[in-house]
């Protein structure tokens, strides 16, 4: 809860936080950036491809160790031997079966659930265990239903965890994150190329900076469209929030599976990205999966960043292999929400740095999700504003 918590509004309050960060100075770099081949002549686009996902065959056991330092957020006053231990096992057709034991909580544990999220960042609950001895020990109900081959690929990339729940620590008291070593750590970055120059406003002559919003992320692997972007015809709550507002919070309930980003690099707090800041967050995926992002194009009503590779998505691995380098300009575009008319970019009074509130604006006459040159629309820029580096961990 903690990331949802953290996520802010842009308000007016908050363009002083934008003038601080555009004051600061663009960091140059002279790296010379491997082009990532994102494989978009290959793919067939089903997301089954060739896909090998990994011991799938068979059935697969892990075992799970629960501890208060994994919970989010921090539980209070959680005796130092809190524990629990858990064998998960999963089959092919995505049935599980789990046996859960906690001990030296501060209460009989009253919940307990399998989630969906990576470390360090929480998700919905995809299974709910059931306990027979008064919260000892907990397995999954035989009437449980199947995970989805969507949560298959969750579980493969160690996007599960339990979370056991006691009256004293209602969010949660000791959590493990399921790791099936099966997955291979990207770090993401994305970086505000833009400078005071880059957006022209023909209006006054004048030009500004691009700052760009914290967003959304999600791995996914059988979608034929980045599920962050449907509905196609009108979009979902998380993204209107955040291309109108720069504002994360409803994202992961109104998209399974999806996270978000908002801390800058080097600051404490979440917030937006003038020239020379930075997003960098880490995930977790496996062969087969497929990455995409949003970020809001700050000044406009509606606009957006992001990926426009096949599937609206960046797939991670080509030949079995992990990609790694920038992203292709071309892989990457401004689209509209199709959720608030469209003024001029950098002085409409309904967009976030000027309007009254969050959620202001005329309604767009044409809802589509869909890039602004699909529209028929185009924005004046001198130059790049966004830069997206995926760097495989060894
Ligand atoms: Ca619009
Ligand atoms: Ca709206
Ligand atoms: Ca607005």
């Amino acid at each position: 809860m903690l990331k949802r918590n953290q996520a802010v509004c842009l308000s007016a309050k908050y363009a002083v936080a934008f003038s601080a960060l555009l004051a600061l100075a663009a960091c140059d770099s002279d790296d010379n950036p491997v082009i990532t081949d994102t494989g978009s002549g290959t793919d067939t686009g089903n997301g089954t491809d060739n896909v090998e996902q990994p011991d799938n065959g068979g059935v697969q056991t892990v075992s799970v160790v629960l501890d208060a330092a994994q919970e989010i957020p921090a539980p209070s006053g959680v005796p130092a031997g809190a524990s629990g231990s858990a064998d998960v096992s999963i089959d092919a057709n995505g049935v599980v079966t789990a046996t859960l034991g906690v001990s030296n909580l501060t209460g009989p544990a009253v919940m307990a659930h399998i989630h969906r999220g990576f470390a360090g960042d929480t998700g919905p609950v995809v299974i709910g265990l059931t306990s027979d001895d008064g919260g000892s020990t907990w397995t999954v109900p035989a009437d449980a239903r199947a995970l989805t081959a969507e949560e298959i690929g969750a579980f493969n990339r160690g996007e599960l965890y339990f979370n056991v729940h006691t009256a004293a620590n209602g969010a949660g008291e000791i959590r493990g994150q399921i790791d099936a070593g099966n997955a291979t750590a990207f770090t993401i970055r994305l970086e505000n190329i833009s400078t005071t120059n880059t957006l022209n406003v023909a209006s006054d002559g004048t030009t500004q900076a691009v700052p760009l919003s914290p967003g959304a992320y999600i791995v996914h692997r059988n979608n034929a469209d980045s599920p962050l972007l449907l509905p196609r015809d009108a979009a979902n709550a998380g993204l209107e929030a955040v291309a109108e507002d720069g504002n994360t919070a409803p994202y992961p309930s109104a998209v399974s599976g999806a996270a978000i980003f908002n801390t800058p690099v080097g600051a404490d707090a979440p917030g937006p990205i003038g020239p020379g800041g930075a997003y960098e967050f880490t995930l977790q995926a496996i062969e087969g999966d497929k990455f995409a992002f949003v970020t809001m194009f700050i000044p406009s009503n509606d606009w957006f960043y992001t990926t426009t590779d096949a599937d609206n998505s960046i797939d991670l691995f080509v030949d079995g292999q992990p990609i790694s380098g920038e992203v292709l300009e071309s892989d990457i575009a401004i689209w509209d929400a199709g959720t608030e008319a469209d003024e001029e970019p950098g002085t409409g009074p309904n967009q976030v740095q000027r309007q009254a509130g969050a959620d202001t604006g005329t309604a767009d006459p044409d809802t589509r999700v869909s890039s602004i040159a699909g529209r028929g629309q185009s924005v004046s820029l001198n130059g790049r504003v966004l830069r997206v580096t995926i760097t495989p961990q060894p």
